[in-house]
């Protein structure tokens, strides 16, 4: 459509202000902040924000008509090509406005999810991003809802490869139902393939350890100096949105597998969330968290706040947690840090801290997998056996008094190997 390759889309950003005490889901300033990045992520100017305070947006048109045109006349001076919403638009809502300012609007779940389309990967993530973007588009195709993917053609904001196209956008809903069926079905092939690999960890004794976080925390810069993973580190949003795993050896001799994973936002769309699931689920099935927080941001503990709430919706809070209170280096004093059971200070990129991180982490692996060193008389060769089939053993090695082993096991070795532990 576009003709200019780099052409750099200019945006107005507008909320509701709601006076809510709820500043993980209103829009706040921070959010807004937040927003503003992201539109910047995404390759946009931001010339501005509008915002209003009411107790709710409308429900057909957002604004109030005073609102409706004092940012229309904004947009006009300020020569902007679309505006973009804090808060998720209904169909209608986008119709109306794209009407009353004559520009193309979106909002933020949109605009996340075109981010996250620009990033994925691997075919896994480009078909979670798609089936994100097509259950997003599907109710609201009725109206001239376009996303910003479909402007930008080959430049600016939305490349060529962001998730579903012009194309597809324009197909009839029946066309795209049969593609959520496709990819939905092509995934939980994924999943299965996912959870197959976790069974077989488990059954090895191999302990596994998700860094989750806040988009940007420097997750996958820890994975980085931990296990020179060569994983993509950067000053972007969602640098990360495939789970990469690695292994790593604990101070206490037994190895773990170290797993990296997408960041958090607030108001992460919810069709992501769905999308994403299996993805973010390797919180879940980790034995300890680390939590990588980032110590120099304005609003580490509303970051926090947010991180927690999601790992709530994925049925993760119950894990034993490291907060990691990560680029420390940045900041002159960790005083304002808020004290958190297993915190850490650390820098990933410096290396500080980083013994004391992983000692907590072995601190608080749960109880029943413990290290012992056990030795077993040699009349009880069943015993060691035994012992192979249920844990992970370290070394072994044969003394006058019989066979002497340093092993990782749980509750159930422990129960076979108690009455030789030394
Ligand atoms: N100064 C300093 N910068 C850091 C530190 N850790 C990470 N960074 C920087 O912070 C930025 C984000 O780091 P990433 O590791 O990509 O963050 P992430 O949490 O993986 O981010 P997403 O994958 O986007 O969710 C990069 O520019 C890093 O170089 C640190 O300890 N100190
Ligand atoms: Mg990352």
């Amino acid at each position: 459509m576009h003709e200019t390759k780099h052409e750099i889309e200019k945006a107005v950003l507008f909320g509701v202000h709601t006076g809510s005490a709820d500043y993980i889901n209103d829009c706040t300033e921070e959010s807004l902040e937040e927003l503003a990045l992201l539109a910047e992520t995404a390759g946009a100017q931001v010339m501005g924000v509008v915002v209003q305070n009411r107790p709710s947006p409308d429900n057909a048109r957002y604004f109030g008509e005073g609102k409706i045109e004092e940012m229309r006349a904004f947009c006009e001076d300020n020569g902007a090509d679309l505006v973009i919403c804090d808060d998720e638009l209904s169909g209608i809502q986008v119709r109306n406005l794209e009407e009353a300012l004559g520009l193309r609007v979106i909002d933020r779940s949109a605009l996340i999810m075109d981010i996250f389309a620009g990033r994925a990967k691997t075919r896994e993530g480009q078909l979670q991003v798609e089936l994100a973007q097509l259950r997003y588009f599907l109710p609201r195709l009725t109206g001239s809802f376009t996303g910003m993917s479909r402007q930008a053609g080959g430049g600016g904001i939305g490349g060529a490869r962001r998730g579903p196209g012009e194309t597809k956008l324009e197909t009839d809903r029946r066309h795209i139902r049969r593609r959520i069926e496709s990819i939905t079905q092509q995934l939980s092939e994924v999943v299965r393939n996912r959870e197959t690999q976790r069974r077989q960890r488990v059954k090895n004794g191999i302990r596994q350890v998700a860094i989750v976080g806040y988009t940007n925390a420097g997750k996958s810069t820890l994975l980085n100096y931990l296990t020179s993973a060569g994983v993509l580190a950067e000053d972007k949003l969602f640098a990360t949105l495939d789970p990469t795993a690695r292994r790593l050896t604990l101070p206490d001799g037994a190895s773990a597998l170290l797993i990296d994973t997408v960041g958090f936002i607030r108001k992460l769309p919810h069709h992501l969330i769905n999308a994403f699931k299996s993805t973010l689920e390797e919180a879940k099935f980790a034995d300890v968290l680390i939590h990588v927080a980032d110590a120099s941001s304005p609003h580490t503990n509303e970051n926090i706040a947010v991180v927690e709430e999601l790992l709530e919706k994925l049925d993760a809070s119950d894990k034993p947690v490291v907060t990691a209170y990560n680029k420390i280096d940045l900041v002159e004093s960790t005083d304002f840090l808020p004290p958190r059971p297993n915190s850490v200070s650390i820098s990933a990129k410096t290396g500080l801290g980083i013994d004391a991180l992983l000692q907590k982490v072995c601190d608080i692996m749960p109880e029943g997998r413990r290290r012992v060193t056990v030795l077993i008389p040699y009349d009880k060769g069943d015993i060691v056996s035994r012992v192979y089939e249920t844990s992970r053993v370290n070394s072994e090695e044969h003394t006058e008094n019989g066979t002497l082993l340093d092993i990782v096991t749980d509750s159930r070795g422990l129960s076979i190997v108690s009455d030789y532990i030394v």
